[in-house]
């Protein structure tokens, strides 16, 4: 037998195993491993943005079609236009854009979903989140722990706007959802307005407050006057890192761990004429413009931002952001999940490697 037809013999042997092996539940790692186990992350996704503009044309006009007890939430999702229709920003992460209209009453319910609301337009609409209200304003984090009730309200004339980011991709993956829908569209309120920023969020906990590990942070809402103002703070002390500008992680101060268990949440400060260093890391991120104008350079595309305007960078691919104004970013990913589990890299690209 010549070596070619023995090639042959043998290709056609281990295709005939590879087909034996199908239907009995069973693969042969070898003709899939380097698809597994890739040298470096092969992000699936795509860099995308959403103008501000446009995602509100569509929204409003959604607040003509269903009311928000008939939609139980009037969102549009952002999807990544590497997986359209599945409901995911980044690999685990979801984003929508949430209206509250004058009047709208957004029943209460609960899931194990986490959520956390950043305000992009409107001043005085409430979330409700285990008996208690807080009233929010633009640029206000507002956090929805897992598995508690909460329900929207808007008391003013004026329509409120919310960037939504939950876990849902996440929890979906681990088939770990469970949701109920409230008796009342309205829970029952048990506590004082904006009582949980006062009791967790002003640097002084209860005397006996202890926080379970990997639990939520009970501040609730962290109000943007007082985040803005510590940007500010620190730009006078003129320390500016290379890569992020003046970068600050939204912390549960009972653990000085991120906010949310499964949502990383942030809040960058680029002064005027900024331009970072290239960066990248393993947490692919939600970025939204609060103030100020500029760009990114998300590997080879060009994405420029204004107010309320989103974007999302994929997993390890070079990042840079380039302010022409002072510019404020609030940003989401799953960092603190990836650091748990010991996942997690960054790569501050000027700097000398090993
Ligand atoms: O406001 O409770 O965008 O349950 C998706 C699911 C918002 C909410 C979303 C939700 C909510």
């Amino acid at each position: 037998m010549n070596g070619s037809a023995h090639k042959n013999d043998l290709a056609a042997a281990r295709e005939d195993f590879y087909g034996r092996l199908k239907g009995r539940n069973i693969s042969a790692l070898w003709t899939v491993l380097h698809d597994l186990v890739t040298p470096q992350p092969r992000p699936e996704m795509a860099a995308a943005h959403w103008a501000y503009a446009d995602v509100r044309r569509y929204l409003m006009e959604a607040g003509d079609l269903i009311t928000a007890k008939e939609a139980e939430r009037r969102a549009l999702i952002l999807e990544n236009p590497a997986w359209p229709g599945e409901s995911r920003i980044t690999p685990t992460l979801y984003a929508a854009i949430q209206l509250v209209l004058p009047g709208d009453v957004a029943p209460a319910h609960r899931h194990t979903q986490s959520a956390l609301r950043f305000v992009l337009e409107g001043s005085g609409a409430f979330t409700s989140v285990n008996g208690e209200r807080t009233i929010m304003e633009r640029g206000d984090f507002v956090i929805t722990p897992s598995w508690t009730w909460h329900d929207h309200g808007n008391e003013t004339d004026q329509p409120m706007i919310w960037l939504d980011g939950l876990d849902i991709p996440l929890v979906y993956f681990m088939n770990a959802s469970f949701a109920e829908q409230g008796t009342e569209d309205r829970q029952a309120l048990t506590k004082p307005e904006n009582d949980a920023p006062a009791r967790f969020g002003s640097g002084l906990l209860p005397v006996d407050y202890e926080a379970a590990a990997f639990s939520t942070s009970p501040v609730f809402n962290y109000p943007y006057a007082r985040s803005r103002l510590v940007l500010e703070k620190l730009r006078a002390a003129g320390v500016v890192d290379p890569c992020h500008g003046i970068k600050q992680k939204y912390v549960h101060p009972g653990t000085g761990d991120f906010a949310m268990p499964t949502i990383a949440t942030f809040l960058q400060l680029l002064p005027s004429g900024f331009a970072s260093k290239p960066y990248r890391s393993t947490d692919s991120a939600v970025f939204v413009c609060v103030e100020g104008r500029g760009h990114s350079l998300i590997g080879d595309q060009r994405f420029d931002w204004g107010p309320n305007d989103l974007f999302v960078v994929p997993t390890w691919v070079p990042v840079t952001h380039h302010a022409e104004d002072d510019s404020v970013l609030f940003s989401y990913s799953d960092r603190g999940v990836q650091q748990k589990l010991g996942l997690w890299r960054e790569d501050r690209m000027d700097e000398a490697h090993p």
